[in-house]
């Protein structure tokens, strides 16, 4: 993003940041329901369960660049702050997590700017979720300007375990007992088992569809020679 356009923290300023940040969560959005819509259509099934999207509220904003120790101003929360449009798409299986971001790494007008695999690589915390942080144009009526936005991704078990994490965080302004911690790192555990178990029973079952399909298309097959058979 160009700072030039941002000299101040007036309310101007303020308000065209803001309309970038909600103007490539809605074009972002746009792009992962047809990603979502031409999977259904090629595949017969949709990876994405559902999608949320959220701009970062001013205080937490300021919050996180204290915290980081960075001014509080526009030009520093451009720079500093990643995640003020966030994008979490909630799938049904791992496998979909990889698909999903490899085909939103593939468009053209995405720039991918970082990834950080905490599936791979989980947090101390037992978090598990894939994360990119990708740039998309934004085009206004006198300047395109490439706008961040932090894209979450995650299976449906990763976003329920992520969201009680993060209501016992809060509740214990992150000094949770150390039961409690050890009790969530053990959640994740099995939300990861119940993953695996999960897309191993998918892939069973279109196995079995597979096998029962091949098996219509040889039984049509016979009916018709004998069809054939028949008329001679
Ligand atoms: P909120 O309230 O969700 O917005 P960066 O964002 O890259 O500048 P950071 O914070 O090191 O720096 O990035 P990271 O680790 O990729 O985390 C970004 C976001 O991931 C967090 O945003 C959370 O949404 C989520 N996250 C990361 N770690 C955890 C965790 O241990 N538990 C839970 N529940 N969520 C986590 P915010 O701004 O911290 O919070």
């Amino acid at each position: 993003m160009d700072m030039s356009m941002f000299p101040d923290d007036g309310v101007n300023s303020w308000n065209t940041v803001m309309l970038l940040y909600e103007s490539a969560i809605k074009k972002f959005r746009t792009k992962v329901e047809i990603l979502n819509d031409e999977f259904q259509q090629v595949h017969q099934y949709n990876p994405i369960e559902y999608i949320k999207t959220r701009v970062k509220t001013p205080e937490s904003i300021v919050k996180k660049l204290k915290k980081n120790g960075y001014e509080v101003s526009i030009p520093s929360m451009i720079e500093h702050c990643n995640d003020i449009a966030g994008v979490r798409i909630v799938c049904s299986f791992t496998s979909d997590i990889y698909q999903i971001a490899e085909m939103i790494g593939r468009q053209t007008d995405v720039t991918v700017v970082s990834i950080k695999d905490y599936i791979k690589n989980p947090k101390a915390s037992g978090y598990k979720s894939y994360h990119m942080l990708v740039t998309i144009p934004i085009y206004l009526s006198d300047k395109t300007v490439d706008t961040k936005v932090e894209i979450q991704i995650r299976t449906i078990g990763m976003d329920f375990w992520a969201s009680l994490e993060h209501k016992i965080y809060y509740k214990f302004e992150g000094n949770a007992p150390d039961y409690i911690s050890r009790d969530l790192r053990e959640c994740s555990e099995i939300v990861s088992m119940m993953d695996t178990k999960m897309l191993q029973l998918n892939n069973a079952i279109m196995v079995t569809k597979l096998e029962e399909a091949e098996k219509q298309k040889h039984a049509n097959g016979w009916q018709e020679k004998v069809v054939e058979g028949n008329t001679m």
